[in-house]
């Protein structure tokens, strides 16, 4: 995910109010920024530093020497682990840029699936948690969930839509935690298989309907409340679509039995079992 130089030190000046001398300063004092160069010379910077050098102002503005914060910086590059302190904090005081130009840097150190696993899902249960413990608001909740949502999303759209029967991940009727269809839905997709996220939610007779009118080989629900289980009658997943999975912290072997479904225990099981003759 690494893009070219693009932006003249004028106008990186410009956009970070750093002037040109002192971001020439700093390449030649601490190797920071390190930008491209043109043919003739003249510096270009990728979009990610211009991210890193506004960082580091606010950092500055907090009272950080250059070196420090720089080092701070470079820190975040080699422990990407820290990063989803930067991205929760950016959330909290709802700046989106930072928060993106941090969780960019993460899938670019750690890799999409990295990224997902070790910045996007942390991130996303400390703002649930902080909300259901009533630490977080319902807005700030609502706008980490939406951003985390949206890049998971961004993913899902870059991982490619093979060819072929789908496969139809949602959730149960009244079930609103989406985040693990998506994932299930990403992880399926990265490994080829057409996985169809439908978003959360979805009433089983319409799911029945759009299973059959695409001629889909399987429907695979996320369910974290286990209750979204208990509320359906008995055998009303088996003739969804021609393998029906259930998955996620709120299903079990039980229920999936009793509404005639496969369960499966984590992510990494399920390209087999969909892999399986039905
Ligand atoms: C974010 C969140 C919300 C958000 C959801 C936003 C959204 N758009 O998705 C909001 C604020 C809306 C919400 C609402 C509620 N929530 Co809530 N929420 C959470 C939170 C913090 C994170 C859930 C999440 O997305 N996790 C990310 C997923 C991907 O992680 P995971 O579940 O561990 O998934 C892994 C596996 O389960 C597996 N997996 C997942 N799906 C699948 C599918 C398959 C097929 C397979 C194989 C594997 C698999 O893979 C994942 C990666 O390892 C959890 C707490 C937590 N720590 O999980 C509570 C939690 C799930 N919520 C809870 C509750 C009670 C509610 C509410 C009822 C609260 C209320 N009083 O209104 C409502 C219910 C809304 C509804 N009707 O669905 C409880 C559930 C308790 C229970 N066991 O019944 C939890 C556990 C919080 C708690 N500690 O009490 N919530």
């Amino acid at each position: 995910m690494t893009r070219p130089g693009v932006y003249t030190i004028a106008e990186v000046e410009a956009m970070t109010g750093l002037s040109a001398e002192v971001l020439r300063q700093w390449e030649r004092r601490y190797g920071f920024p390190r930008p491209e160069r043109t043919p003739g010379g003249h510096r270009l910077y990728r979009e990610e530093e211009v991210e890193a050098l506004r960082q580091i102002r606010r950092w500055l503005e907090e009272g950080a020497t250059p070196q420090a914060a720089i080092r701070r910086y470079l820190a975040q590059e080699t422990h990407p682990e820290g990063l989803g302190l930067e991205v929760k904090q950016a959330l909290l005081e709802a700046d989106l840029p930072r928060a993106e130009a941090a969780f960019r840097r993460g899938v670019r150190l750690l890799g999409p699936e990295g990224a997902v696993q070790s910045l996007l899902v942390p991130v996303l249960r400390e703002f649930g948690e902080g909300w259901h413990r009533g630490e977080v608001s319902v807005a700030q909740e609502h706008l980490a969930t939406q951003f985390l949502r949206s890049r998971l999303q961004e993913l899902l759209d870059l991982a490619g839509y093979p060819r072929g029967a789908p496969i139809l991940v949602t959730t149960p009727p009244g079930e609103r935690h989406e985040i693990g269809a998506m994932l299930a839905a990403y992880h399926l997709r990265r490994r080829g298989f057409p996985a169809l996220y439908l978003g959360p939610d979805t009433p089983l007779p319409d799911l029945k309907g759009l299973a059959e009118a695409l001629g889909a080989r399987a429907v695979v629900l996320s369910v974290l409340l286990a209750e979204s289980l208990e509320a359906l009658p008995d055998g009303s997943l088996a003739s969804l679509a021609p393998k029906v999975v259930v998955g996620g912290t709120g299903a079990s072997l039980e229920a999936a039995q009793r509404l005639g479904a496969q369960y499966v225990e984590g992510l990494e099981a399920l390209p087999k079992v969909l892999e399986e003759e039905g």
